[in-house]
């Protein structure tokens, strides 16, 4: 599964370019590979929310945090609802998150199992985000109709041991081989502005780059700080090392959707737009992401309106 055509040297000469070399580098590339001006539109639904057994430092749903959030289960009903809206934001793949540590047997994964091919009916490409899987469950969700699997990395395995106990960096490796395996595509990537080197965001996306086929998906999500959390006090991450980062995912990831994720609420359209400008091609609509705020709708669209960019169509 892993190449190793991409050096940590290589990658860090990419990412310490000055950054008119690497916005034009990327955007480049971004035409090379797909259509202009275009910009992919994903919606999250959090169908299980909040007491998750694991100790992730940024994550508000874990039962270890004290942190204000709405937990609870959404049902049948209630998430196709979600999803039959979305389709008039022009979104093209609904993405469903759970707060699991794992995938286990049973009634719920059933129930998910069939929501998959009703979202599916719809003509909405559909991604899930559940936690660890094993390689059956990895089949029955192929089974079932499911696009994209999204589990991530987060950041290097040297840094990893700082922000995760309860799952080792191999564990989630594991799971990504058992999404290929199964005929999924794959959804992984990280987040920044946890404390980390960027060292570390290097060698994260030099993980990345070089697995073998590349994911078809890297979401690049900005910590958002949430009271509660270990890492509740963290800085905002520098708009420069933000472009940075996407830049470098773009030029060493060249068909995959790099997608400006969490963290964009509270920046401004002007330092949106420099991420999107720098190869990003994919964003997270709606309110909410999963228990946290997400840039409105409606300033989206403009802001859409305003550059010229246009949904990508499914
Ligand atoms: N529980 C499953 C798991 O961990 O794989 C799925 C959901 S989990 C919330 C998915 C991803 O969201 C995490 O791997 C992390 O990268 C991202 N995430 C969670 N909390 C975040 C935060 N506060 N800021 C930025 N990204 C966050
Ligand atoms: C990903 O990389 N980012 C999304 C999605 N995959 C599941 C989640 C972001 C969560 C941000 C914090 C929250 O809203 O709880
Ligand atoms: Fe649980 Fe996922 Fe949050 Fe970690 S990131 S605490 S596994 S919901």
């Amino acid at each position: 599964m892993m190449m190793n055509k991409w050096t940590h040297e290589k990658i860090q000469e990419i990412f310490h370019r000055p950054i008119p070399d690497l916005i034009y580098k990327a955007q480049s590339i971004l035409r090379e590979n797909f259509p202009k001006n275009t910009v992919q539109i994903n919606k999250l639904i959090s169908i299980k929310t909040g007491q998750c057994p694991e100790d992730c430092s940024y994550c508000p749903q874990s039962a270890r945090y004290n942190t204000d959030i709405n937990k609870g289960t959404l049902e049948e009903s209630q998430i196709l609802e979600i999803a039959e809206k979305a389709i008039e934001q022009n979104v093209s793949k609904v993405c469903l998150g759970a707060a699991w540590r794992e995938v286990k047997d049973g009634r719920e994964f059933d129930s998910i199992l069939k929501i998959i091919k009703k979202i599916k009916s719809l003509k909405l490409e559909v991604c899930c985000t559940l936690g660890m899987l094993n390689s059956e469950q990895a089949k029955k969700l192929k089974e079932a109709g499911l696009d994209i699997y999204n589990h991530n990395i987060d950041t290097s395995p040297q840094y990893y041991n700082e922000i995760i106990g309860t799952r080792s960096f191999q564990q989630r490796i594991d799971t990504i081989k058992n999404v290929r395996n199964a005929g999924l595509s794959v959804c992984s990537g990280g987040i920044i502005g946890m404390g980390e080197k960027d060292e570390d965001i290097i060698e994260m996306i030099k993980i990345l780059a070089n697995m073998s086929p590349q994911p078809e998906s890297v979401p690049i999500n900005a910590l958002v700080a949430t009271e509660g959390t270990p890492l509740q006090d963290m800085k905002k991450v520098s708009i420069w090392k933000w472009v940075r980062t996407i830049a470098t995912a773009r030029i060493t990831l060249p068909k995959t959707f790099i997608r400006l994720a969490a963290g964009r609420y509270g920046r401004t359209q002007e330092e949106q737009t420099l991420c999107l400008l720098a190869g990003a091609n994919s964003i997270f609509t709606g309110e909410q992401l999963l228990t946290s705020k997400n840039e409105l709708p409606n300033k989206d669209y403009q802001l859409f309106k305003d550059i010229g960019l246009k949904p990508l169509r499914r």
